[in-house]
C-alpha cells in the first residue's frame, strides 16, 4: 500500500450449497444463504489509485480497456467506497485474472472481492473482515464469501459489529467456518468449449424468483440443506459433503429450467462430464459435480484419486482443460506490490 495506492489478491470460490435468488436487489442481499470453499488455483489481483487528475474511473481488465456495462458496474461500487471515505477523487484500476479468460468462469466473485479491499485499502477505510464482506456484496454476492478462505457461509441476515460503532444492527455478509488448511478436498476445474451464456446470474435469479413454481420449495428447504452441510463439514465426511454438493446443484438447475422463459446453462459437454463423473462413481471411484450459471463442471474429490479423475476427463471431447484446485487462503492485500 502506497499513499492512496493499494493492491489486493482474492480467489474465486465454488459454492457447495448454492443460492439462487435475491431478498433485495438494491442492496444485493441473497433470498437464502450458501456455503463454498475458496480455491487456491484462481485469483484475482487489483492495484487501485485514486487520482485526481481522472474525470471518471478508468479500469483496465487482463490488460484491455473495460466496456462501459464493466465500468458502470464498478463506478457505482466505488461510489459506496467514496461515500463511505467521504472522497470523490476517480480512480485508475487494473486487475488481472490469473486463470484463463473467457473461458466461462465466473470473476464477478474473486474481482469485487480483491476490489473491495484494493478500494477500501487506497481510501483509506479500516474495515473489520465482516464489513469488508458485506461491502464486497454489494459488487456480486459471490464475492462476500472470497474475502475469506477455506470453507465459508454466507448469511442473508445477521448480526454485524461494525468496527466505528457500538451499535449492533444486521446485514448479509459471510464468515469462516475453517480455514483453508482444515481440509485437502480438491475441485478440478473443467474448462468446457465455451457458448455465450444467455443469461447472467442476476437475470436468472430475478426470472426464477418471479416465475418458477419450484422457487417457493427452494427457499423452503434451503435451511436443512446448509445445516446438513455445516453437519458433513464439521466431521470432515467426504461423502455426505459431495453428496450434498451435487445435489444442491441439481436442484438449482431445477430451478431455472423450470422458470419461464426456461433457463438451461449447461451445453452438450457439461452432460458429457456429468455421465462420466457418474460413471466412475459406479466403478467405485468417488467424484462428484457441480455446476454453477455457465456449462463449466467442477468436479470434487480426495487427492488420492485426482489424477485417476484427471485421466479419465481430459480425453472427454468438449473437455479443453482442467485446473486442478484445492481450498485457498483469504484475500489479502499485497503490501510488497509495485
Ligand atoms: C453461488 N451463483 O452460490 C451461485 C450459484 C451462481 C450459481 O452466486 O448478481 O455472482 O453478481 O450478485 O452472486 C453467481 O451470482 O451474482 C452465484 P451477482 P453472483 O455461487
Amino acid at each position: 500500500m502506497h499513499g492512496n495506492e493499494c493492491t489486493a489478491r482474492a480467489h474465486a470460490n465454488i459454492a457447495l450449497i448454492k443460492y439462487w435468488g435475491k431478498r433485495d436487489q438494491e442492496r444485493n442481499i441473497p433470498a437464502v444463504g450458501s456455503i463454498s470453499m475458496t480455491l487456491d488455483a484462481l485469483h484475482t489481483t487489483t492495484t487501485l489509485r485514486f487520482d485526481e487528475s481522472l474525470s471518471q474511473d478508468r479500469l483496465i481488465l487482463n490488460e484491455e480497456e473495460a466496456t462501459a456495462n464493466q465500468l458502470n458496474r464498478v463506478t457505482s461500487f466505488l461510489d459506496l467506497v467514496r461515500d463511505r471515505a467521504d472522497l470523490s477523487i476517480r480512480a485508475h484500476i487494473r486487475s488481472v485474472n490469473n486463470f484463463p479468460t473467457g473461458a466461462g468462469l465466473a470473476s464477478s466473485a474473486s474481482g469485487f472481492a480483491a476490489l473491495t479491499l484494493a478500494a477500501t485499502g487506497a481510501a483509506g477505510l479500516d474495515l473489520n473482515r465482516e464489513e469488508l464482506s458485506a461491502l464486497a456484496r454489494r459488487g456480486s454476492g459471490s464475492a462476500a464469501r472470497s474475502i475469506f478462505g477455506g470453507f465459508v457461509e454466507m448469511f442473508p441476515e445477521k448480526q454485524i459489529a461494525a468496527a466505528d460503532s457500538k451499535e449492533e444492527q444486521t446485514d448479509a455478509f459471510a464468515v469462516q467456518l475453517y480455514d483453508e488448511s482444515y481440509w485437502d478436498i480438491r475441485l478440478l476445474v473443467l474448462i468446457l468449449s465455451e457458448e455465450e451464456k444467455t443469461y447472467s446470474s442476476r437475470e436468472g435469479m430475478t426470472i426464477s424468483a418471479d416465475t418458477s413454481p419450484y422457487y417457493n420449495a427452494w427457499m423452503e428447504t434451503s435451511p436443512q440443506d446448509l445445516a446438513e452441510m455445516r453437519d458433513a463439514l464439521q466431521i470432515r465426511n467426504f461423502e455426505k459433503t459431495v453428496e450434498l454438493s451435487e445435489y444442491s446443484c441439481l436442484k438449482m438447475h431445477a430451478l431455472t429450467m423450470s422458470s419461464r422463459p426456461g433457463i438451461l446453462y449447461w451445453q452438450p459437454g457439461t452432460l458429457s462430464v456429468i455421465h462420466a463423473v457418474r460413471d466412475l462413481r459406479s466403478q467405485g471411484i468417488p467424484a462428484y459435480f457441480t455446476i454453477d450459471a455457465g456449462p463449466q463442471v467442477k468436479v470434487l474429490c480426495l487427492p488420492e484419486q485426482q489424477e485417476q479423475i484427471i485421466t479419465a476427463l481430459r480425453d472427454i471431447p468438449d473437455v479443453l482443460e482442467i485446473i486442478p484446485a484445492q481450498p485457498g487462503p483469504d484475500a489479502k492485500i499485497l503490501e510488497d506490490a509495485p
